[in-house]
């Protein structure tokens, strides 16, 4: 953004406290269920209303509105485009900085609070990021596990969270997941394309797959080091989802120092940013 464009604002609904909200949840099963499986869905998140408000503000991202050019880029760049004008995978890291109090918002909010109840007290914001998938763009994003991204981490633990801005199911591309891959460690990675970004790794045939499809508003959480994938959207819907990363505030901490930021600073000429 110029430095004399003016930030645009955004004003949350009035919404229960985090306590509040959290009253009639099913902790110990998303505990048990995250540790077991390497993943979990929560349904609902967000209310409707608060979906509406992160469609129409990454709507303003996607037609350039809101512009967030230095933190944009097409992460399905290993194949041709599909369609000139629209990118196979758009990425925007960091979408947060480009709208005042948008970190301030329920997405946040909750998922800040369901990282501290899975991976534990010391987990921190990390990064967050926009990823669409416009109809028709018919782009995979390949099996890998997140954690080939970071390098060197000591403590393992982390919590992505995938909300759908729109229903995410199979053919539009809602994620994927291996249960208990997780606990594999670490597999080999190779990029997909010289001079891509994207990384992937082999799974078996005969893996267990299991498809999360949500509804809008309803998020997947997934660990670091489990093995997920989405299809590309081969539909007329779009498929639109905005991801929150938690990790442990040390872990967190050292990456800043080492200069691992996800791209923060701006992503053009940058290939560590996921
Ligand atoms: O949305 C996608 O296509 C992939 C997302 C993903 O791999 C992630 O959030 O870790």
């Amino acid at each position: 953004m110029a430095s004399h464009e003016v930030k645009p604002n955004v004003e949350w609904p009035a919404a229960p406290t985090i306590t509040e909200w959290l009253q009639d949840k099913p902790i110990e099963t998303w505990r048990n269920g995250f540790e077991n499986d390497g993943y979990l869905i929560v349904e609902d998140l967000l209310t409707e209303k608060e979906v509406k408000i992160y469609q129409d503000l990454t709507s303003k991202m996607l037609s350039g509105e809101i512009d967030t050019s230095r933190h944009r880029h097409d992460l399905g760049n290993a194949s041709e485009r599909k369609k000139e004008d629209v990118e196979n995978i758009c990425q925007i890291m960091w979408p947060s900085l480009y709208v005042d109090n948008l970190d301030q918002g329920p997405l946040h909010m909750r998922t800040q609070a369901v990282a501290n109840i899975i991976i534990g007290e010391d987990a921190v914001f990390d990064f967050d990021m926009f990823l669409s998938k416009a109809p028709h763009t018919n782009t995979e994003t390949p099996w890998h596990q997140d954690e080939s991204y970071w390098g060197d981490v000591e403590d393992t633990r982390s919590a992505s969270f995938w909300m759908a801005v729109d229903d995410a199911f199979k053919d539009n591309g809602c994620m994927w997941f291996v249960p208990g891959s997780h606990r594999r460690g670490l597999c080999d990675h190779r990029f997909v394309k010289d001079g891509c970004h994207v990384r992937t790794c082999d799974i078996n045939d005969g893996e267990v797959k299991v498809a999360g499809e949500i509804r809008a508003g309803s998020v997947t959480i997934h660990h670091g080091r489990t093995l997920h994938y989405t299809r590309g959207n081969t539909t007329d819907k779009p498929r639109r989802a905005y991801v929150t990363a938690y990790r442990p505030r040390k872990m967190v901490d050292a990456f800043r120092q080492r200069g691992f930021d996800h791209g923060e600073k701006g992503i053009k000429g940058n290939t560590q940013f996921v």
